[in-house]
């Protein structure tokens, strides 16, 4: 009886939404907390808005293609587009027939006219590191328009045009004649999500996606295996996941499951850089793989513990040549990011055979060396550019000039000495240090994020630009299902504002007013964004 009573309940809780629905509609946010810039996230580069208003109604307003544009109906990406971002703006998606029968009003917008101006659209493509990703937005009459030379562009400006959208006094929808002009700062910006200390299930995963779309974020760095668990399911190595995962068949990323996440980042803008992690962090690779870690050893007999990968064994570089062949056709991104952090030495060390290998002397990063450069040759061979995190380019190893180096150690001195260091080189680089979202602590965080600038360190205009841009980190130690997207949202949001937005947009106050209303669309759009302060949502109900 009383699961009945909770049943009915919950039920005329969700009436009752209904009901305060019609009521309490036109609350909004006090004027003290607005914004000029409205509930704009990332804030555009050139933005006017004007006092002009115009109504939109779900009846009446449509997304289409331009006449000149250069992607048509044919462009599913576009199309697919269009239907979720009228549902952002509009709640459910559009009964045809109605558009025709209704009058509009004198000050009423009902087109938005997407054009893509150059003529390759790239609509069937996948994004990379130098794509355009840069829009013009005018909200005017007859109808607004949003032109941008590639889809990437077209994308972004319709998070931009639904982001424009508010209610009046009365809740109907209105937008303000508006001129947008905007390109990203930075053009790798990315989220690394760590689905080995957790499985992470594929609706998290694309969740995630979404909201990164909200947020323009551009790059998912799937840290996909480690230690605790190989979730990836390889077609030339079954037996890594079927010995490695948390579970053979619930726990794994099937070749059907990787392709939705890829398709469903591409459908929006956001490019798969897989990472695989070695020579250290791989424990449970050697649960399916024979002799692939090194068995440490205690005095003269082998301890039963195992290491990183066995450097000094063929049968290491067979593995890995098939291996990374498999993921440089699984994953189309022109990256793969190999890891090379956190190389514990001491089981090198005590291994015989790496010892006989090294004459006696202790030069257990030169094992590591090898290693990295051999495995460096083999992901060359295989047409992909690479990534790898700083302890690779602290070892000296030699490095293609397209590599990129993952700044993610020290404090604020240290990580700037390191990016002026990398840059000095003449590498391309990533920041991640001040981003570590798995890091938590009472109170506002987002400032530090907000404040981190990846540019700032002593160095030339030239070592500026090698800074490409950065990653917010949520490592898997503590996070699953149930806590990773509150964890993350709204905090990455900050990251996402630093990596688009100009130099100049420091405001903290103006971007807490902007980044608290983006965060109550986040939660109306479904994500469970947590909250920056006390506060309410203009639309929230008991
Ligand atoms: N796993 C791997 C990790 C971390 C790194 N690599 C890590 C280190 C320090 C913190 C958080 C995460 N868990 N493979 C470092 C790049 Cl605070």
């Amino acid at each position: 009886i009383s699961y009945i009573i909770l049943k009915l309940y919950y039920r005329s809780h969700l009436e009752l939404r209904e009901i305060t629905n019609i009521f309490y509609i036109s609350l909004t946010a006090p004027d003290a907390q607005a914004s000029k810039f409205g509930s704009l996230w990332p804030l555009p580069q050139k933005v006017q808005i004007s006092e002009v208003s115009f109504k939109l109604t779900s009846s009446s307003f449509k997304i289409v293609d331009a006449k000149e544009s250069s992607a048509g109906p044919s462009c599913s990406l576009l199309q697919d587009a269009y239907r979720r971002y009228y549902e952002y703006m509009f709640g459910s998606t559009k009964k045809l027939g109605l558009s025709k029968s209704r009058r509009t009003g004198p000050s009423e917008l009902t087109e938005l006219q997407v054009w893509i101006t150059s003529p390759d659209s790239e609509c069937d493509d996948y994004p990379s590191v130098t794509s355009d990703e840069s829009y013009e937005l005018s909200v005017d009459l007859p109808f607004a328009v949003l032109k941008a030379p590639k889809v990437w562009g077209a994308l972004h400006g319709l998070e931009t045009f639904s982001q424009l959208l508010y209610e009046d006094e009365y809740g109907a929808k209105s937008v303000n004649a508006t001129t947008i002009s905007d390109f990203p700062r930075f053009a790798h910006r990315g989220i690394l999500l760590d689905s080995s200390r957790h499985f992470l299930p594929i609706k998290v995963i694309l969740a995630n996606l979404e909201t990164m779309a909200m947020n323009k974020f551009n790059v998912f760095h799937w840290h996909i295996v480690d230690d605790q668990s190989f979730p990836y399911l390889s077609r030339t190595f079954p037996q890594l996941s079927q010995q490695g995962a948390y579970h053979p068949y619930t726990h794994v990323y099937t070749p059907a499951d990787v392709k939705m996440v890829i398709e469903f980042a591409r459908l929006r803008g956001i490019r798969v850089i897989p990472e695989f992690d070695t020579p250290g962090h791989t424990q449970s690779w050697g649960k399916g793989q024979k002799d692939l870690l090194t068995p440490c050893y205690s005095g003269s007999k082998p301890s039963g513990t195992f290491g990183p990968i066995n450097p000094i064994l063929n049968t290491t570089y067979d593995f890995m040549n098939q291996f990374f062949k498999e993921i440089s056709t699984v994953f189309p991104d022109a990256y793969v990011h190999l890891g090379g952090d956190e190389v514990d030495f001491t089981c090198w060390r005590s291994n015989p055979d790496i010892q006989l290998q090294q004459t006696g002397i202790i030069l257990h990063p030169k094992v590591c060396f090898s290693f990295i450069v051999k495995l460096l040759d083999i992901v060359t061979t295989t047409n992909k550019g690479y990534m790898i995190w700083q302890e690779v380019f602290d070892n000296g190893v030699k490095l293609k000039p397209d590599t990129l180096i993952h700044v993610w150690k020290g404090n604020q001195e240290q990580y700037q000495n390191e990016m002026a260091n990398v840059t000095s080189s003449g590498y391309q680089t990533l920041l991640s240090t001040p981003w570590y979202l798995n890091r938590i602590s009472y109170g506002q965080d987002w400032h530090g994020y907000y404040k981190a600038d990846p540019q700032d360190f002593k160095g030339t205009e030239e070592q500026k630009k090698l800074v490409i841009g950065g990653e917010a980190c949520l490592w898997g130690e503590y996070v699953d299902a149930t806590n990773l997207t509150p964890r993350l949202w709204p905090r990455a949001s900050a990251v996402a504002e630093r990596l688009w937005s100009a130099k100049d947009v420091t405001d903290i106050n103006d971007a807490f007013n902007r980044l608290s209303m983006h965060r109550c669309r986040m939660v109306e759009r479904g994500i469970p964004a947590e909250p920056l302060f006390s506060s309410y949502c203009p639309r929230e109900y008991k």
